[in-house]
């Protein structure tokens, strides 16, 4: 017999409504027969991707971890009981803490508990109750300029602005490939027909990319751009906006502090002086920065290549500025701040925790702490190096740092310096299966979904919650229930009688469970929803286009637009536009990264449905790039930096700007135990990029620009 039910798709950050018809297949199993997009469904109106019709097989994938696992002397991992499990784990990490102090236990959180309410709350009660000093996540291989962004212009990390994609009238997107990511820290499902619709409505849509994008494709215009150079565009936009007065940052309506500092700074970089280290000719800068400034309804949406890059902070700081100085912050049509039903920012703002950068540093490398994290670059060192301090002891949790993090293969050859690991997580991968124990959690239909973090970055104001439709495989647990479980047994096997307040915290939090505290986060939200009421509209709720609400976030702070540490660290684009005059080394090509719509970070790679066709880890080259070097695509090639090498298919196309080539990441699965992954042809970038190469302002991985060679 089919039904059909109603369920989210929690794959990416768009959070598409999906309509699954259940039944037994042809091997009798229960399962999503068919996977549609909810036509119903206030948002995403039909949309999903092709990922969407493979979210079933992640939780039937036969290589799924389904009970505890412990490895054994021989290398193998055996079932044990979770009783064993995690008191084996709490018992070795409390010793580690007992013994060397909470430097000495890491916790990495990876990016699919983003997109689990269970899991985000789960993560932190477990990395801040075991008090582990030595925190990471993927923030730093991602948005954390954008973060610091926000906490140094407008005094809290959370508060990322979002186009206003349903009214804006001009959308400049720099590094950033929507239609392939499905929108990032911009929640909207179905970017292609969005982005269509700012052109129908007389609108334009710009992209900045050193390739030829799918959503270079959909726009007005696009124009390559030198990786890393991107600060130097918006800073010669900015200064055009300046000397030209076009500025009305009276009408953001706020007061804001620095902005004839952000004049002044601009004015050193004039689109004469970078246009050549930009590779856009000064005219076209000048003219994007008019348009930006008259456009009635403009918003600057810088994201991943802007940065996980060398100026990555100056970008994001940049991109907030242009808004600010053109008066589009806050304002519809600009770029906004959603009010979500369960308001994280706001309820941190009233706890004192708006973030933090560098109260201390890495111990090896002197990195900055931001938000109480370190940056992942400096993980296998921090593991490798000895010293009082040394991490002896780690959690992962939804991660896979060997395959995501910057010279992974470090990573790969530290983590067997542990004396002890344990992972949460679906697979053995890159990265899990070097733990001693590994803990299975539920997977996306198995568990209640709300998207807790990601409305808060939606292009409208939404709320959908949907309800489990598939018991747990096997003795899977939630990543809440695992997570608070550890935290607390840890604690309780420490020596002495300490952690009461821990203790109370993560014995509360057990007690109510997750589902209970989302319910008290909705009813004490902004729309005072619960989740009984989000449940009588399993099609979503339309809580509004996005309105002004600037002035109840900051609370009474000015908008900081220069602050003293970007000011600070334009010195070192100073030097980098004074290099880019000189001539670049013989046959060095500049290495970018890219993403498939059929393909997510580092592990949808073991489901044939998504795999079969033709290789995505190929290295795109241009033409004239690659006739100096005599080579041709499906050629095999040896691609190689200062850190590694790995042997990719070449791919050549003028979608990619000449001088630089692109690899996509997450590839190279022969390390894990993945039967079908391993198989696929490709390498993992991350063997060749460099833990060393930086935004050295806040430490994030510059995966952007790394210096490579290219040979047969
Ligand atoms: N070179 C290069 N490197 C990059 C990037 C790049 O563009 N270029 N991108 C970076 C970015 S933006 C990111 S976000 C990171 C991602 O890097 P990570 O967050 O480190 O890793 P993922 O590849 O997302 O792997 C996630 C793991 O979580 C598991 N998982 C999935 N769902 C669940 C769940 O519900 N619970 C639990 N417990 N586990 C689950 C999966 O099995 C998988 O093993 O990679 C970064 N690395
Ligand atoms: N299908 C699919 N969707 C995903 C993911 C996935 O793996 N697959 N991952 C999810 C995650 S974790 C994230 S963080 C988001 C990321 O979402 P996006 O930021 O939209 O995704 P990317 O494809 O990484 O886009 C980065 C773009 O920056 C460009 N770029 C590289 N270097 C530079 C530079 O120096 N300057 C400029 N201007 N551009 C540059 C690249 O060519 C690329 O087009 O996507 C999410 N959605
Ligand atoms: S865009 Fe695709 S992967 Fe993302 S939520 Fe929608 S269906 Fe899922
Ligand atoms: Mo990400």
């Amino acid at each position: 017999m089919e039904e059909k039910r109603l369920g989210t798709c929690m794959l990416c950050e768009a959070s598409c409504g999906l309509v699954l018809t259940l039944g037994n297949g042809d091997d009798g199993v229960h399962k999503v027969l068919r996977v549609e997009g909810d036509r119903d469904d206030t948002f995403s109106r039909g949309y999903v991707c092709p990922k969407a019709t493979a979210i079933d097989d992640v939780r039937l994938d036969p290589d799924r971890v389904t009970e505890p696992l412990r490895r054994t002397k021989s290398g193998e991992f055996a079932p044990i009981s979770w009783n064993e499990a995690l008191d084996e784990s709490a018992e070795r990490l409390a010793a580690i803490f007992d013994r060397h102090g909470p430097h000495a236990v890491a916790t990495y959180t990876g990016n699919p508990l983003v997109h689990s309410y269970g899991g985000i709350l789960g993560s932190v009660l477990l990395s801040q109750g075991i008090g582990s000093y030595s925190r990471f996540s993927a923030t730093s291989a991602d948005q954390l300029p954008q973060m610091l962004a926000s906490y140094e212009v407008l005094g809290h990390q959370a508060l990322l602005p979002v186009p206003d994609l349903e009214r804006t009238r001009h959308l400049l997107i720099v590094g950033g490939n929507p239609v392939v990511s499905n929108g990032s820290i911009m929640t909207a499902p179905g970017m292609k027909r969005r982005l269509e619709e700012i052109r129908a409505r007389g609108g334009k849509v710009v992209v900045i990319d050193p390739r030829r994008t799918e959503t270079a494709r959909v726009a007005d215009e696009h124009h390559f751009v030198v990786p890393g150079s991107d600060a130097l565009l918006l800073l010669a936009m900015i200064d055009t906006i300046f000397s030209e007065s076009l500025g009305k940052a009276s009408r953001v309506g706020q007061k804001i502090v620095g902005l004839e500092e952000l004049g002044r700074a601009a004015s050193r970089f004039s689109a004469e002086r970078v246009e050549h280290a930009v590779g856009i000719p000064k005219d076209t800068i000048r003219r994007l920065a008019r348009e930006h400034a008259k456009a009635d309804g403009a918003a600057c949406y810088a994201r991943m290549g802007a940065c996980t890059q060398e100026f990555g902070s100056l970008t994001s700081w940049l991109a907030i500025a242009l808004d600010v100085v053109t008066g589009n912050l806050d304002r519809p049509g600009g770029k906004m701040f959603p009010t979500p039903a369960v308001d994280l920012a706001k309820l941190a703002s009233r706890l004192g925790m708006r973030g933090s950068f560098a109260r201390f540093t890495s111990r090896v490398r002197g990195l900055p702490e931001f938000g109480g994290e370190l940056p992942v670059a400096t993980l296998a060192e921090e593991i490798t190096t000895e010293g009082k301090k040394r991490i002896r002891g780690f959690v992962t949790m939804a991660g896979n740092p060997v395959s995501s993090a910057p010279n992974g293969a470090a990573l790969d050859l530290a983590l067997p310096k542990l004396d002890f690991m344990v992972s949460v997580d679906l697979y053995r991968n890159e990265t899990t299966r070097h733990a001693d124990i590994i803990l299975p959690p539920v997977f996306g239909l198995e568990r209640d979904h709300y998207d807790m973090v990601l409305y808060a970055f939606a292009v409208r104001n939404v709320a959908r919650y949907t309800e489990a439709l598939f018991p747990p495989r096997g003795s899977a647990r939630e990543d809440f229930d695992i997570l608070t479980d550890l935290a607390l047994r840890t604690l309780q096997k420490r020596k002495g009688f300490g952690h009461l307040a821990q203790k109370a915290t993560l014995t509360a939090a057990r007690a109510l469970g997750s589902r209970r505290i989302v319910d008290l986060l909705l009813r004490t939200g902004p729309h005072k929803l619960s989740v009984k009421s989000l449940l009588s509209t399993p099609h979503g709720r339309d809580l509004g286009a996005l309105e002004p609400r600037l002035s109840e976030l900051l609370e009474g702070r000015a908008i900081q637009a220069a602050p003293a540490v970007f000011v600070a660290d334009l010195a070192r684009l100073e030097a980098k536009l004074s290099e880019a005059t000189a001539s670049k080394r013989e046959g060095e090509l500049l290495l970018i990264g890219r993403r498939s719509l059929r393909s997510n970070n580092s592990w949808m790679h073991n489901l044939t449905r998504l795999t079969r066709g033709k290789p995505v880890c190929t290295l795109l080259m241009h033409p004239d790039d690659a006739s100096d070097r005599a080579m041709r695509s499906g050629d095999t090639v040896r691609l190689r930096s200062k850190k590694g090498e790995v042997t990719v298919p070449l791919e050549v196309s003028d979608e990619i700007a000449r001088g630089v080539v692109s690899l996509p990441h997450g590839w190279g699965q022969q390390r894990a135990d993945l039967r079908i992954a391993k198989g696929h042809v490709g390498a993992s970038v991350n063997d060749v990029t460099d833990e060393s190469f930086l935004d050295a302002l806040s430490g994030t991985a510059a995966f952007n620009g790394v210096k490579v060679e290219v040979t047969a």
